[in-house]
């Protein structure tokens, strides 16, 4: 048995990468300084692996920005727009693919899966030519064999890749990109020839796309994949690598196909895929790489548990090596490095590095026998048990208050209609109502402030004076312009999803605990550790004092169970529905509590929401049941007359119409300036009962809308939803724009409303 892994988090224990590429783009590092930096940065991650007993390291999984975007910069589908850039400067032609310049708009960005990670998304079209051009691989495997060590590259397969694209601008829509798998695969086998040439035993394909559910064409077009790369006269032995779900009908293809090796999840899709393997017979005289540990959560792993599916994999194939279940690149680096966990907590964390250490000695006992890691099982069952018996895991205060919930208490008690009325008594709002979605521009005052306070420089008291300065001003800005439902700003927020975890019972948050999220751009996750209370109210001093400031009202700004649930670290000791109804009821107490505070407008973002949608279909149901209902269990405590609103962020609605509905919120707003309000006709043809802000100002470019064009957004708006029930709003929130251009987009976004006010018939 040989232990490995499929990648390794990039940005280095300092996010040195981050800070190397960041610089690179102001101008302050130069090209090669950048490149000496990633060079170092690798180097050290395999030394790093080697050195904890990895016996074969990954290669090529580094990447300066996406591991997607290397693919197509591998197979030469540099999109028409970005040829001159690429040309002229491999490196910079690479950036302005992935963020765009001042002429060419970048890539589109999108989820890997159903994790936190976003990926550049190819753009392929009936003339898209494939070429070879493997430097980036080939270099990269030759620095870890300098290294004396055994590296097997990792590629993106072809048929994931071609399934992650989209059409090219200009292309039809119903151009499907797999219809050019026979031209892309001659260029995946020069590139296999070339990493074979340089010295590689074995390459990895990945193939995650294949765990989701795929039509019998697109598994014939594995199939065919497969076979054709696996009859290639001249190249290395071929691991195809899945994760993240049960691979389930695309396993007996794989099985099937010329390669020497496949590796499977065997983490939550543990059952299925061991159901699945042994149904076909298992792979006799081929390798299977069994991804035991976690390679997307943090916590330890059950080393008994896992030897002893390693042991029923052994009869059922010729090899069986270990490994996490995919790429590490989801986890934080080193739990080590958490000095603010007590360290009896953090006894029971793995980030990449003890997940590592983790896999070596999986390897060590199922080749060596229990014996010969008796030590490492003894302490892997204390610090499970200690896990299981603390009292921060198990709380009986909030397991009897989740017991005793009951349909009522995830139901409000009048309809829409109802309170719809009693809201419209309660407010007193125009018709096409303007608002904003909760942040104001992130200063780098506040963020200095943030600074300051974490340093010793300034107290408490200080750090509140400066964040009540910022709120009157954004109070103050909002009435002079002329918004109608106001909010606080969220200047004492970081990031929303860690500022409630910080106030919460049972949740940790780290200091290093740095992921990926896309590009150069890192979150924290916070970590689920426990049962989830919440101690005193989080925001509704904040609320309370905007709302003292003015007569209007002010919006309440939470963040709904289901996001704080996507952008964390979950349980993995019960079922998520579970740990969802234990956030949710806390959220709930923090609603009821703004409302009796006065605030009359609350709104619960659930961005995620569509986000941790299952990858299979037949696991969607109950995700939405449990989602939904969280949502309503945190929002259905208030009176009729008290509004609700949530807030989304990406433009595909399609299939989670119903879940939207199923929120019961009396307002939401969605993203729509981009796609023209597209979502209105799709909440519209839906026959969304309630009301809708569809965005009408796009948040995410610094462009600022005029007042016409606004106002022409609305109109459109108009033929979708009834003036009783559309609101005027941006897409999203304001924090990552600047103060002037907030400023007189939302004038022009009030202007917008008040002209399209006045074309209303009198009713
Ligand atoms: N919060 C969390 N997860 C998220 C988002 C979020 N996942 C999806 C989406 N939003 C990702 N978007 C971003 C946007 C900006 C940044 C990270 C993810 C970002 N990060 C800073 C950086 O890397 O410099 C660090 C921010 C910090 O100091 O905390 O700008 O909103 N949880
Ligand atoms: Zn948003």
């Amino acid at each position: 048995a040989r232990a490995t892994v499929y990648g390794y988090p990039r940005q280095g224990p300092n996010r040195e990468l981050k800070k190397a590429i960041e610089g690179y783009w102001k101008g302050r590092v130069t090209a090669d300084a950048l490149r000496a930096t990633a060079t170092e940065l690798r180097a050290d991650n395999w030394r790093q692996l080697a050195e904890a007993g990895i016996h074969e390291v990954p290669t090529g999984d580094f990447s300066y920005y996406d591991h997607v975007l290397d693919t197509t910069v591998m197979v030469g589908a540099i999109p028409a727009r970005h040829r001159a850039a690429v040309e002229s400067d491999a490196l910079d032609g690479y950036f302005a693919m992935a963020r765009g310049t001042q002429e060419v708009a970048p890539l589109e960005m999108t989820k890997w899966f159903d994790t936190n990670y976003h990926y550049l998304v190819p753009e392929l079209g009936p003339d898209t030519a494939f070429t070879a051009n493997p430097v980036k691989q080939v270099t990269e495997l030759k620095e870890a064999l300098a290294l004396g060590l055994t590296a097997r590259p990792v590629l993106l397969g072809p048929v994931t890749y071609l399934l992650l694209a989209k059409p090219a601008p200009g292309v039809p829509a119903g151009f499907e990109p797999l219809t050019l798998l026979d031209r892309l695969l001659p260029v995946y086998a020069k590139v296999l020839a070339k990493l074979r040439a340089a010295g590689a035993e074995w390459v990895q394909l990945d193939e995650p796309a294949l765990v989701q559910d795929r039509t019998p064409a697109e598994l014939n077009a594995a199939a065919r994949a497969y076979r054709e790369l696996g009859t290639l006269p001249d190249r290395p032995k071929l691991l195809v690598a899945s994760y993240f779900d049960r691979l389930g009908e695309a396993l007996p293809v794989l099985a099937k196909a010329p390669v020497e090796g496949l590796a499977l999840d065997f983490t939550e899709a543990a059952a299925a895929n061991l159901d699945a393997l042994a149904a076909v017979g298992g792979l006799p005289g081929k390798r299977l790489v069994a991804g035991v540990v976690n390679g997307r959560n943090i916590w330890i792993n059950d080393l008994s548990k896992s030897l002893s599916t390693l042991g029923t994999l052994l009869g059922l194939a010729g090899q069986v090596d270990v490994a996490a279940s995919c790429s590490l690149l989801h986890v934080p680096l080193d739990a080590a490095a958490e000095k603010d966990i007590e360290p009896q907590i953090l006894r029971w964390l793995a980030f990449a590095k003890q997940k590592t250490t983790e896999i070596v000695t999986l390897t060590k006992g199922l080749a060596q026998g229990t014996d010969s890691i008796a030590a490492e099982l003894a302490a892997n069952r204390a610090d499970l048990a200690s896990r299981a018996a603390s009292p921060i895991t198990r709380d009986p205060a909030v397991r009897t208050r989740a017991e005793a919930i009951t349909d009522a208490d995830t139901r409000r008690a009048q309809p829409y209609s109802e309170r719809a009325t009693a809201q419209r008594a309660h407010l007193g709002l125009p018709l096409l109502p303007t608002t904003t979605i909760g942040s104001f521009p992130q200063t780098a005052e506040l963020r200095a402030a943030r600074a300051d306070l974490r340093a010793g420089r300034i107290d408490t008291a200080g750090y509140e004076e400066r964040i009540k300065a910022e709120i009157q001003e954004v109070i103050s800005f909002q009435e002079k312009a002329g918004l109608d439902v106001l909010v606080h700003g969220e200047a004492e927020r970081n990031d929303m999803v860690q500022y409630f975890a910080e106030q919460l019972t049972g949740y940790l948050a780290t200091r290093h605990g740095w992921v990926q999220s896309y590009g150069t751009r890192y979150v924290r996750p916070p970590v689920l550790a426990g049962d989830i209370s919440r101690p005193e109210p989080m925001t509704v001093r904040w609320t309370a004092y905007a709302q003292s400031l003015t007569e209007r009202p002010v919006k309440g700004m939470l963040t709904g169970p289901v996001t704080m649930l996507a952008w964390s670290f979950v349980r993995d000791d019960q079922p998520l529905a579970d740990t969802a109804r234990q956030v949710a009821l806390a959220l709930r107490d923090e609603v009821n509590d703004l409302e009796a505070a006065g605030t009359a407008v609350i709104q619960v973002d659930e961005p995620a929401l569509r986000e941790t949608l299952p990858l299979r279909a037949a696991d969607r149901p109950a995700y939405l049941a449990w989602a939904t209902e969280s949502f309503r269990l945190t929002t259905s405590g208030v009176r009729p007359g008290t509004q609700i609103h949530t807030h989304m962020c990406y433009a595909e609605f399609g299939d989670i119409v119903q879940a939207i509905d199923d929120l019961d919120a009396d307002v939401i707003s969605l993203e729509a300036a981009r796609s023209h309000m597209q979502v209105a006709h799709e909440l519209a043809a839906h026959g969304y009962p309630r009301e809708a802000g569809p965005g009408v100002y796009d948040i995410h470019s610094p462009r600022v809308p005029s007042t016409d064009e606004a106002a022409e957004l609305l109109r459109t708006g108009l033929k979708a939803i009834p003036a009783e029930r559309l609101w005027v709003n941006p897409d999203c929130g304001l924090k990552t724009r600047g103060w002037p251009e907030t400023r007189t987009s939302l004038e022009n976004l009030v202007a917008a409303a008040r002209t399209v006010r006045g074309e209303l018939p009198a009713s």
